[in-house]
């Protein structure tokens, strides 16, 4: 116990002169109103063993990874974040790979990596390639949070789950089934990249969901893959419609696959024949939910997304939170979150419930 806290004594001195060597040449940007954030100060809880390391702040910058720049649901992500970081006087860089692609995505992280910021908060691109990655950022005393697309457990310090697992598939399969009407029919789904953590995870949700026997008139006919590229995404559901003249829906549980498959749909002059649902954001959806391409189609507040991974890895990079479940931190605006631990996602913590959008509400939001 006692050579652990001298080690971790020694780390943090050796972390403290990286950082202090590393801010001047890593920072981008001089942390412009660096006000010390009170959530700094040590918490007088519950101490588990490894809060016995000062909690002092980190000085340096943090960085929200997205799976990809360019994406509307990803810039709304970093809108919250930037929201947080404002509020807790820290500076949160976004910085992304040009495509979804976890190779790409790791060259960016070893280059953050050797910059040593405070902090990694990322939406994967593949759950088990990136293990090492994040295990090399744990190991130079970064903290891990995943958001949106997790991480393995090994290779992250905690997951920021958008919503129950199998809610978000369930609702899919719901909402498909209420497309297609009493008589079911084909559906197809147009999935991201076929090595993306969260939708692979929802597929299987929707998978199950199907033997149910309220959807035995539903008949899963392929899944495949746009890349969360908006032309590829287009083309794969023109292909959906060439393959399947009888096809009635199209999930499409990506925000970029169902944009391109509800504009294809559009183009096609197929709406009312086939159906397009999954996650959307309610800019990119309003066209399609009015001309009836995309009738209905449900998210969580991707805002609310970046803004949650930005407080809860703060709290990690300053020793507020070590990772244990039970532990509880304040989120700003939306309150006090507890880290829960969960036999399939490992240790993590829960944003809340996703939301159906129609023609009744879809006005209501401007995001
Ligand atoms: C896309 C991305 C993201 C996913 C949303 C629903 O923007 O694939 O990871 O959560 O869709």
């Amino acid at each position: 116990m006692k050579h652990r806290s001298l080690l971790l004594a020694l780390t943090t001195l050796l972390l403290v002169g990286l950082l202090v060597s590393a801010c001047g040449s890593a920072a981008t940007k001089a942390p412009a109103a660096t006000e010390a954030p009170a959530a700094t100060e040590a918490p007088a809880t519950e101490a588990p063993a490894a809060t016995e390391a000062p909690a002092t702040a980190c000085e340096g910058d943090y960085v929200l990874v997205p799976k990809n720049l360019g994406n509307p649901y990803f810039d709304t992500a970093n809108n919250g974040a930037q929201e947080a970081a404002k509020e807790l006087g820290i500076t949160v860089l976004y910085q992304g790979s040009a495509t979804a692609d976890a190779t790409e995505q790791i060259t960016l992280l070893n280059s953050l990596i050797a910059q040593q910021p405070c902090g990694l908060a990322i939406s994967a691109n593949d759950a088990d390639a990136l293990v090492p990655t994040g295990q090399a950022a744990m190991d130079a005393n970064i903290p891990v949070v995943t958001w949106d697309s997790a991480i393995a457990p090994d290779g992250r310090t905690i997951h920021i789950n958008q919503a129950i697992l199998h809610d978000i598939g369930a609702i899919q399969i719901q909402m498909a089934s209420e497309l297609a009407g009493p008589d079911g029919g084909q559906i197809a789904i147009l999935s991201a990249t076929s090595t993306a953590p969260n939708q692979n995870a929802w597929i299987e949700v929707m998978k199950e969901e199907l033997e149910k026997p309220e959807y035995a008139n539903l008949e899963l006919v392929e899944v495949v893959y746009g890349d969360d590229d908006d032309t590829k995404s287009y083309n794969e559901a023109q292909a959906l419609f060439t393959k399947y003249p009888d096809l009635k829906v199209i999930i499409a549980p990506t925000t970029v696959g169902i944009a391109a498959s509800a504009r294809a749909v559009t183009d096609a002059e197929l709406i009312g024949k086939v159906f397009v649902t999954g996650l959307g954001t309610p800019n990119q959806m309003r066209e399609y939910v009015k001309n009836g391409a995309a009738p209905q189609f449900a998210l969580w507040n991707p805002s609310d997304l970046g803004y949650l991974a930005v407080y809860a890895m703060h709290a990690l990079a300053n020793g507020e939170i070590t990772a244990e479940a039970g532990q509880t931190f304040e989120a700003g605006k939306l309150g006090e979150y507890t880290i829960e631990d969960d036999p399939d996602l490992g240790l993590n913590v829960l944003l809340g419930l996703p939301f159906v959008y129609n023609a009744e509400n879809i006005d209501d939001f401007n995001w």
